[in-house]
């Protein structure tokens, strides 16, 4: 072995050993603290503990509510935050709450995946004298004594505004009474956004004799499932017309698909879009042109959450719904909000 290769075998040695001494610290650095610690920093600061179960993060408006209400719940604000995210399972759900329960956090916050089956897990919570917070979707309207409170978006209000910026751009464009096919994406079956999204856009077409639904179908609020989806009405329904997609996410998977199929939207072809959300990335496609209308959902519910918890702190009455402001989004109004829009 000549003294080159000795010195090159040294520094490749050098090198493994300082990857792995990396590595190392890096895995202790990123350690979830012990349950021992977590209780520590709870009784030394007396913190309010929350546990969070999020449905999942299937969209960006998902991991933006996340953030908004992790960034609301801080430990400079005064909370202790469990966070838990359920992958779009009721079961995990479920779970994670009872897991809540046994710790005796202060408040459950969480954002049930569809309406129904929470009676057995809620009754457990109020059994243990803790109040629970829904956020953005709800449970079924007979179950409202098993829950405290609830801040979100008006679903029903969102499908309606949809509904109304049809009918107002129809005759705007003097098509008022021209026949319409309308597709439907609808997002989680059984979730408050799909329910209230399709109650209130249907409110408005059965006005409409000329409107058709041709079919209504979930993509799962996701941008494959939406794709894929959409693909297969296209080849069951040559002349659709309108598209309507209950999120974002679902309109890029359909907008991918209907490129495909050799099509153009908005403004640039025949198909009509109306989305659901307003997410940047989204409104961009409004402001180009290939979305026609944006119905916004808020997702920045963290403040409102807080508040309301500090209220309940504080032994003051606090109301059933909280509801946070939005807007439609068109090509007429999008440029002034495109720049403020984070997320
Ligand atoms: O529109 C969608 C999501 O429930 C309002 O869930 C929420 C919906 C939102 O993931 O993107």
């Amino acid at each position: 072995m000549n003294k080159d290769r000795i010195i090159g075998a040294l520094l490749l040695l050098l090198i493994a050993v300082a990857m792995i001494f990396l590595t190392i610290s890096g895995a202790f650095g990123k350690k979830e603290p012990m349950v021992e610690e977590i209780k520590e920093e709870q009784e030394d600061e007396n913190l309010i503990v929350v546990g969070f179960s999020q449905v999942g993060s299937e969209s960006i408006w998902r991991t933006t509510h996340t953030r908004s209400l992790q960034e609301a719940l801080s430990k400079e604000n005064g909370f202790f935050l469990q966070y838990s995210n359920a992958r779009q399972k009721q079961e995990n759900q479920i779970k994670a709450i009872r897991g809540f329960i046994s710790q005796r956090v202060d408040y459950i916050v969480f954002s049930p995946a569809t309406e129904d089956g929470w009676e057995t897990v809620l009754t457990e919570a109020k059994d243990a004298g803790i109040p629970v917070i829904l956020v953005d979707r709800k449970i079924a309207e007979s179950e409202s004594d098993l829950y405290t409170t609830w801040v979100g978006s008006d679903m029903t209000a969102e499908g309606l505004r949809a509904g109304q910026w049809l009918a107002y751009e129809q005759a705007r464009r003097g098509r008022a009474e021209a026949e319409l096919n309308i597709v439907v994406l609808k997002g989680t079956i059984d979730s408050t956004s799909e329910r209230g999204r399709t109650a209130g856009f249907e409110q408005i077409a059965k006005k409409h004799d000329n409107w058709h639904i041709l079919c209504s179908e979930s993509g799962d609020f996701t941008t494959s499932k939406g794709k894929e989806v959409m693909a297969q009405l296209l080849k069951r329904y040559p002349d659709i017309d309108v598209v309507v997609s209950q999120n974002d996410e679902m309109t890029f998977g359909a907008m991918e698909a209907i490129r495909e199929a050799g099509l153009a939207t908005g403004i640039h072809g025949r198909i009509t879009i109306i989305s659901f959300d307003s997410v940047k990335e989204a409104l961009e496609l409004v402001e180009e042109g290939s979305i026609n209308c944006d119905v916004e959902c808020n997702p920045l519910q963290g403040e409102l959450v807080a508040e309301v918890i500090r209220k309940l702190e504080r032994g003051e009455k606090v109301e059933k719904e909280y509801f946070v402001e939005e807007k439609v989004f068109t090509r007429a109004n999008v440029k002034d909000y495109l720049d403020e829009r984070l997320y």
